[in-house]
């Protein structure tokens, strides 16, 4: 099932999401629903916060064709080392905006699976850049959120505007 993707500025966004305990049958249809949601935008990362379900739960597939659907149950993040890197990020949630964000560029992911199996895997690039853009919307955080004042209310009105002619 094909899941609404909630828009910036929506308060809804700003809600900070609650670890999964055991993880159940319904967590994995979620799971299903926000990889077809992501898959269909498409986009190569969605938090379930977007979707308005306050989990811990982020869906992620890298590659070209969807080959590598990747999930991350209460992820968390150690740094491995200071650099950080700037990358132009978007996000479904402020659909046609891409910034630059710094990010750290290096780091080691610490998660569960769709099984509720610990897993950890050492990321950079790409893959570091966009766990840490998920897990922020987890913590009610969006990519714009790093960006001046002037340029996140310029995106803010021209949403606003979308938002109400499309109503
Ligand atoms: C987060 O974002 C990300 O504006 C995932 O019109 C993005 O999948 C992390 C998308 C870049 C790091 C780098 C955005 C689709 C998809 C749009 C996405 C749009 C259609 C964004
Ligand atoms: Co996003």
């Amino acid at each position: 099932m094909i899941l609404e993707i909630l828009e910036y500025p929506d308060p809804r966004l700003r809600t900070i999401a609650k670890p999964v305990g055991e993880v159940t049958d319904a967590d994995r249809t979620l799971i299903d629903d926000m990889f077809e949601t992501m898959y269909d935008a498409p986009g190569i990362g969605l938090a379930a916060s977007q979707v308005n379900v306050h989990k811990q739960i982020v869906v992620m597939d890298l590659s070209d064709d969807n080959s590598e659907p990747r999930v991350f149950i209460n992820p968390t993040v150690e740094v491995l080392d200071g650099d950080l890197e700037a990358m132009q990020e978007g996000c479904l949630s402020v659909p046609g905006f891409y910034e630059d964000v710094e990010r750290i560029e290096h780091c080691i992911i610490r998660a569960k699976d769709r099984d509720g199996a610990p897993f950890e895997i050492e990321a950079r690039g790409l893959l570091a850049v966009c766990i840490q853009h998920e897990m922020d919307h987890l913590n009610g955080k969006l990519f714009v959120d790093y960006l001046s004042t002037l340029k996140r209310n310029r995106i803010r009105k021209k949403l606003e505007k979308f938002h109400k002619q499309s109503a």
